[in-house]
């Protein structure tokens, strides 16, 4: 918030000088405890501070081959995840990105303005079109333009996301600061929020690449709806290293990844688990690890089963964010339209 001296805002004022954080999720799987500690921890915690806009981004997912009655299921599961997770629609705004059609209209603007060259540099179009050879459609390859429109749109200033986004962050602030310049100062240049313990979970079997809710190996990723023995057998077999005590040391992907999760789910720092693990093995070291993750995804799961149940509450949930953010999309659409020179309905 900004700092006032002397008399307070107004209400209103104070309401609108806040900061704007905006993210999003694909509803392309069940959320992972690698889309947990990456971004959705963050969201929570920051979402009292700022103002806060969060949406299942389904329009994102259909860049890679969905089936429909899976699709629509899986958007309400994230959204459901997002608020057993700690997500509070009272406080923030919580919406489907599909619900907000402004998005796609300033996505084609944006289109207009990005060069082929930019959207052909994105590694996660490298790595997405190497996945699906079968599929490389220009969705995926224009994707970040839209994920650029999804932030644009609500002039946020920050965006709480995982290390992998960070270029994507990038196109987006040279995309804001070109259409300032081309016409005049109209979007905010957002900063991307990446967390310093967590930002990448790393795959529990091949520790040197990122832990992904489509990894065909299931034993690679835990999911926020595992259940309790699946968690346990998961870290059992975690892939380590021939190396004996637990120390924190990147070389050692394996280990500091088990580390990374236990330091999230207990709040330990590093030191603390080095000091607690001194003298004992890997053995002892994944069962603790088992068992915090357990505790710690037990209440959300719990919580989370609970208001997926009531698919009319979570429906309207999702009405009201939808209409709160159309409201404020809207008036930004307005002004680009504008300002592009399209004449006014
Ligand atoms: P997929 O693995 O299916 O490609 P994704 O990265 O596309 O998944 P999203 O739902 O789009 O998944 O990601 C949501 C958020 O979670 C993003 O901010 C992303 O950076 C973060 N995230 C995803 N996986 C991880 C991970 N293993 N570690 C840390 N953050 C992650
Ligand atoms: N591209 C992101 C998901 C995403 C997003 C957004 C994140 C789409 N639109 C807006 C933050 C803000 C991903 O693949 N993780």
């Amino acid at each position: 918030m900004k700092a006032t001296v002397g008399i307070l805002p107004p209400m209103e004022e104070a309401k609108t000088t806040r900061k704007v954080i905006l993210s999003g999720m694909q509803p392309t799987n069940d959320l992972t405890i690698g889309q947990y500690c990456g971004a959705l921890r963050n969201w929570v915690d920051l979402q009292h501070e700022y103002d806060s806009l969060f949406c299942v981004v389904d329009l994102h997912a259909i860049t890679v081959r969905q089936e429909p009655a899976k699709l629509r299921r899986r958007t309400l599961d994230v959204a459901a995840m997002y608020i057993a997770a700690g997500i509070d629609p009272a406080v923030s705004t919580l919406f489907v990105q599909s619900h907000v059609p402004e998005h796609t209209q300033l996505s084609w603007i944006l289109t207009c303005l990005t060069g082929f060259g930019e959207c052909s540099r994105m590694t996660q179009f490298k790595d997405k079109s190497a996945m699906h050879a079968d599929n490389v459609n220009v969705g995926l390859f224009t994707y970040p333009i839209l994920m650029a429109a999804d932030i644009l749109i609500y002039n946020a200033d920050l965006v709480p996301v995982g290390e992998d986004q960070r270029q994507h962050l990038e196109l987006t602030r040279n995309l804001a600061e070109r259409f300032n310049f081309h016409y005049s100062p109209t979007f905010t240049v957002p900063e991307p929020f990446i967390p310093k313990v967590g930002a990448k979970i790393m795959s529990l079997q091949e520790p040197e690449k990122k832990m992904s809710k489509s990894d065909p190996n299931e034993r690679a990723t835990i999911f926020m709806v595992d259940t309790d023995d699946a968690i346990r057998s998961k870290v059992k077999r975690a892939v380590t290293d021939s190396g004996t005590d637990i120390v924190y040391d990147e070389k050692r992907a394996g280990v500091a990844n088990l580390m990374t999760l236990y330091s999230i789910t207990t709040g330990k720092t590093t030191a603390e688990i080095e000091k607690e693990f001194s003298g004992l093995g890997y053995a002892e070291f994944k069962e603790a690890v088992g068992e915090a993750i357990v505790a710690f995804l037990g209440p959300v799961r719990q919580r989370y089963t609970e208001l997926r149940a009531d698919e009319d509450a979570l429906r309207a949930t999702l009405r009201q964010g939808a209409e709160a953010a159309r409201e404020r999309a809207r008036k930004v659409l307005r002004k680009v339209y504008k300002k592009t020179g399209f004449v006014e309905f």
